[in-house]
């Protein structure tokens, strides 16, 4: 199954991860990222269980953003890498071929490494600029998503700083899907929010 769509990921700054995933799964979210940079390896794998229990009943994907030990141990469906994560070729050897690997990429160069290194899909950014990741870079904006979509066959997603209003500039773009979190996580009413970007993302589909 190629990965599209809208891609939900969980942010503890913002609203609780099991609370803010429940929300986004009942509004539509079909692929949703564990992300907690604070949590020690018992909370994250605590928080993981319950996660997966809860994408199970709603036929989604669930992903572990950093940690390929947390995601085998919670029988994720996979991982994101960035680029100073472990690297995609070796969690590939350790996790198999039944294991999505997601790839941060910002060039074009990365992209292309990354989709020889055995990834299933890019997350590009920031798109946009974004307080959720204070060491994220300059915003490389839909016009390097859509070059990296010209150099790679793997599903692209846009990431960082994407709301309802901008979600359209990079699907023109040529994005596969794109990813949220404070736009949905940070929202008064996250389930609203996912069903808006759900039905945006829908209508582009078609
Ligand atoms: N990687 C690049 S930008 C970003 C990540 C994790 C943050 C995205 O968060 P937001 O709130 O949707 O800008
Ligand atoms: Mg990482």
């Amino acid at each position: 199954m190629r990965l599209s769509g809208l891609y939900v990921i969980t942010e503890p700054a913002l609203r609780d991860p099991i609370e803010g995933a429940r929300l986004a799964l009942e509004g539509g979210a079909r692929i949703l990222q564990l992300r907690d940079k604070q949590a020690t390896t018992r909370q994250l794998v605590q928080t993981g269980l319950t996660l997966r229990e809860l994408t199970r009943q709603y036929g989604a994907i669930l992903i572990v953003n950093d940690r390929l030990d947390v995601a085998l141990v919670i029988e994720a469906d996979g991982v994101h890498l960035g680029q100073d994560d472990m690297p995609p070729a070796l969690a590939r050897k350790v996790a198999g071929e039944n294991f999505i690997i997601g790839v941060s990429a910002e060039t074009v160069e990365e992209a292309r490494q990354a989709e020889a290194d055995g990834a299933d899909y890019l997350g590009v950014g920031p798109m946009f600029a974004t307080s959720t990741k204070p060491d994220a870079g300059e915003p490389v904006r839909p016009d390097r998503l859509r070059a990296i979509k010209q150099a790679v066959s793997i599903p692209v997603f846009g990431i960082g700083g994407i709301t309802l209003e901008n979600a359209p500039a990079v699907l023109k773009a040529d994005a596969d899907g794109i990813c949220v979190i404070s736009a949905i996580m940070g929202a008064a009413d996250p389930r609203e929010a996912t069903q808006r970007f759900a039905e945006l993302l829908s209508a582009s589909a078609t």
